[in-house]
């Protein structure tokens, strides 16, 4: 992409309604635009990043056999009069009618709507185990939406939904996707801790949350901190080994760390006194199980293998896609900017030109550009007049995790300069060579 040819309106002055770094951050780098309290619409450099998260949890999802669709926002209030949750969601819930009088909602998750679809198509245990996924948008009125995208009213959300014939088979899905979710994370740059938690207007006595380590976050946390340390790494896990996936999920699981819905001082007095960590965290997932709390009542039965009708073991699986935006940003940024982690960059490095309109140096920029491209990276060259400094700035803004900048004097000695936005280390090489170097960084990102 030509900066003089994308649309990335950055902002110069820092705006005052953010009142943490990342909502500010995604704001002057041109990310967002908020549209009401809690509703935003989605600017390019922005869709960019979700669309990569989404890249990723789909990856994911796909390794762990798990199966996408897509269902829609709207909702008829029926199938929730059915599970009884109509009444009991409350203030949250957007209901919205229609010309015929008919009752919709605004899907703030969709236990009921799938558990629908199930029923009307799955009637043998032979067709299990069945995950059923997808990344869809979903409205939530929350009393208090701030930090942006961080707690949004309209925010974007992967749910999944497992269909087993007991009780151990649906420990299995919920096993794995604790595993699949903790890869996902690791790809994006994060760590996010497995925490105890509870289970709220979902249901369920077994669910955990996914959390972030932030002062921002609006969680308080309680954990130790060797748990910090935990990494899937490149391990290689058998999604249908269950006693595998069930190690994994023991070896993530076992330090103490828990959210203040779930604290319990006694067992915290346990962990010894040096690994005692009281923090905040941001919740970018949550797993649950909660057996037949939908299929009773709706009616997704199969027959078992003894030709008796029994209801299904359901769970759900949440990722909030747009909130990781925030989470990413809150844990990757300096006084300059963002510092986007390569698994999520909206573009893989920027080239700047310092001599704008100089035959060679233009040149060699289309030549890196199109050296780039032809290796499956996306560069954002940077074409514009403006002065060297504004360019570094923007760039230092947007986070990209590698520059390439190009100028009259390293030319003449054959050289372009290839600087890590992380370390801020620069290092000079032919031209030839940074392309080999980008390409070996995101080979296998
Ligand atoms: C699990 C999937 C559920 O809704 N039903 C389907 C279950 N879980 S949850 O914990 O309530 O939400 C899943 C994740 O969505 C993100 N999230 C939000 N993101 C931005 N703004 C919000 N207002 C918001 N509410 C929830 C969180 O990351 C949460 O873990």
């Amino acid at each position: 992409m030509r900066l003089s040819r994308y649309f990335l309106p950055v902002l110069k002055e820092t705006p005052s309604e953010a009142q943490i770094v990342s909502h500010r951050l995604m704001l002057r780098a041109g990310m967002i635009k908020q549209q009401a309290a809690g509703i935003y619409s989605w600017l390019p450099l922005g869709y960019r990043v979700l669309r990569r998260i989404e890249a990723i949890v789909h990856e994911e999802q796909a390794r762990a056999g798990h199966i996408p669709l897509l269902m829609p926002t709207l909702q008829p209030a029926d199938l929730w009069q059915e599970s009884g949750r109509y009444d009991a969601y409350g203030p949250e819930m957007l209901r919205i009618r229609d010309r015929h009088k008919r009752d919709l909602l605004y899907g703030p998750t969709n236990e009921e709507m799938i558990t629908d679809i199930f029923r009307s198509h799955v009637s043998s245990y032979k067709d299990l185990p069945l995950t059923l996924y997808h990344i869809q948008w979903k409205f939530r009125d929350e009393i208090r939406p701030r930090f942006g995208i961080m707690r949004g009213r309209e925010f974007l959300m992967k749910d999944g939904y497992n269909f087993d014939i007991d009780k151990d088979a649906a420990l299995h899905a919920y096993n794995r996707h604790m595993v699949s979710y903790l890869r996902s994370y690791e790809r994006m740059g994060l760590t996010a801790i497995p925490m105890r938690a509870a289970s709220g207007p979902i249901g369920g006595d077994n669910t955990h949350e996914f959390l972030v380590l932030a002062q921002t976050g609006e969680s308080e946390v309680f954990y130790d901190d060797r748990v910090t340390g935990l990494k899937l790494g490149a391990r290689d896990v058998d999604y249908d080994d269950r006693d595998q996936v069930a190690a994994v999920c023991g070896e993530f699981t076992s330090l103490y760390a828990r959210t203040d819905e779930t604290h319990d001082e006694a067992a915290f007095a346990d962990v010894p006194e040096a690994h005692r960590k009281v923090g905040r965290g941001i919740e970018v997932g949550q797993i649950f199980y909660f057996a037949t709390k939908y299929s009773e009542p709706m009616g997704a039965v199969v027959v078992n293998d003894k030709g008796e009708r029994v209801p299904v073991h359901m769970g759900s699986h949440g990722i909030g896609v747009s909130r990781l935006l925030g989470a990413i940003i809150e844990a990757s940024h300096d006084d300059r900017g963002i510092i986007w982690p390569e698994g999520v960059t909206p573009f893989h490095a920027g080239i700047v030109n310092l001599r704008q309109g100089d035959a060679a140096t233009d040149a060699a920029c289309e030549g890196l550009y199109g050296a780039l491209k032809a290796r499956g990276l996306e560069p954002l060259y940077d074409d514009t007049s403006e002065r060297a400094g504004a360019k570094f700035a923007t760039q230092d803004l947007i986070g990209l995790p590698w520059r390439v900048t190009v100028g009259p004097r390293g030319l003449a000695a054959g050289k372009v300069e290839l600087t890590s936005r992380r370390t801020g280390e620069s290092e000079e090489m032919s031209p030839e060579a940074a392309v080999a170097r980008l390409a070996e960084i995101y080979d296998g990102v």
